[in-house]
């Protein structure tokens, strides 16, 4: 679409978190389990808001940084399979509440504003595989890696070249 940009509200991961993510990954799927998500693509998404236009990404922009919360500790300790998106996924086993009501408040926000949001429930995940293979096995969720957030960051998702990237424009900061 012309003059709009593909954009979604996430946080970010620890780069360290990001590399042992990726090496559990190698160690636990076989090379052909399907595409994995380059490391420094991992991210948890809190609000998709599809293609939207500088005048509309201003005005989220601007509800974003009215938001007042507090920073929080985000666990990952789950994995699984969406089937029919041909999904693999690792999230927490138990959301945090301050997860939960950042993702609310910026779903809500985006859905005001006009950006369709699924009417399914919220399922923070980070995306590890897409396209997998039919067969596919999880391994035994024998991990738990857990960090602080203490902001979020607005994305936009830029494909060029055969590859996506996640190019980071707007972040905001959450309070202790
Ligand atoms: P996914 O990893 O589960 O595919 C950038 O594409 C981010 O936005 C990804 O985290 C992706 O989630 C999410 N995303 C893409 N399309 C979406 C949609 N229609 N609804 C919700 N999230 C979406």
């Amino acid at each position: 679409m012309a003059d709009t940009r593909r954009l979604f509200f996430a946080l970010d991961m620890p780069a360290v978190v990001q590399r042992q993510i990726v090496s559990w990954r190698a160690e636990n799927f076989p090379a052909d389990a399907g595409r994995p998500v380059a490391a420094a693509n991992l991210h948890l998404t809190l609000a998709f808001l599809g293609d939207v236009s500088a005048e509309k990404q201003r005005a989220l922009s601007r509800l974003a940084g009215r938001i007042q919360q507090s920073g929080f500790t985000l666990t990952l300790d789950d994995a699984g399979l969406w089937a029919r998106s041909k999904v693999v996924w690792l999230g927490p086993r138990h959301a945090s509440l301050g997860l939960i009501q950042l993702a609310n408040m910026l779903r809500a926000q985006a859905a005001r504003n006009g950006c369709y949001q699924s009417p399914q429930p919220y399922h923070p995940h980070v995306t590890l595989y897409r396209s997998v293979t039919q067969s596919v096995a999880i391994p035994q969720p024998n991990f738990r890696w857990q960090f602080k957030v203490e902001e979020f960051v607005l994305y936009e998702s830029v494909f060029s070249q055969g590859r996506t990237r996640y190019q980071p424009l707007e972040r905001w900061p959450l309070h202790n």
